[in-house]
């Protein structure tokens, strides 16, 4: 049976691939032809699997377990306090499962993390909800830099979010800007909720 159809539980267009494939051991005829498609009916079922924060390159995460802050709590059953996004948990539910972010509903709403020494930045990774409002992280900037003034809001910017998809993994280039702080804020009217934000770097 095909292993990388088993992670079928988010959407259902992956799991209806199943019962094509039964019918085609019905018929052995077929099945060479069948075997033929499934790398390409993989790369469509991974579009339904769950989504995992990624190391890249092997690098570590520089923000996992660093004092996090944010510009407010939103008041829930999930704790939504702002070390939810550097917990090392890439889990996209903000219902239930107490692993994002979530401030209030507010004019510029921010978060940050205090890398605790000066890290030349390579990249952001960011991990949104998956479970709704993809929308609210749309234009959300990614900001390294030594202070925290203004919630670190006027250090340099490396870019934004622009991948609404619920669930999305944004990875920010910041093609090494050095910063003890890193800075996600939304320059609009809404909440912040994250998932996860990991860091890469050298110091
Ligand atoms: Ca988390």
């Amino acid at each position: 049976m095909p292993i990388f159809l088993r992670n079928c539980s988010l959407k259902r267009s992956s799991c209806e691939i199943h019962p094509h494939l039964v019918d085609q051991v019905r018929y052995p005829r077929t099945m060479l032809i069948t075997w033929m498609w499934l790398p390409l009916l993989g790369l469509l079922a991974g579009h339904g699997e769950a989504q995992r924060c990624k190391p890249e390159m092997r690098a570590t995460n520089v923000a996992r377990g660093r004092p996090a802050f944010q510009s407010s709590t939103y008041v829930s059953a999930f704790n939504s306090v702002a070390s939810k996004a550097v917990d090392g948990n890439c889990s996209g539910r903000w219902v239930g499962q107490n692993s994002c972010t979530h401030t209030q509903r507010e004019m510029g709403p921010w978060w940050y993390v205090d890398l605790g020494s000066r890290y030349a930045v390579s990249s952001v990774v960011v991990k949104s909800r998956e479970d709704c409002c993809g929308e609210r992280l749309r234009g959300a900037e990614i900001r390294v830099g030594n202070f925290v003034t203004n919630h670190g809001k006027s250090n340099p910017l490396c870019g934004t979010i622009t991948n609404t998809r619920l669930g999305a993994i944004s990875t920010i280039s910041c093609n090494g800007k050095v910063g003890r702080y890193v800075t996600v804020t939304v320059p609009r009217m809404v909440s912040l909720a994250l998932c996860e934000v990991e860091v890469y770097g050298t110091r």
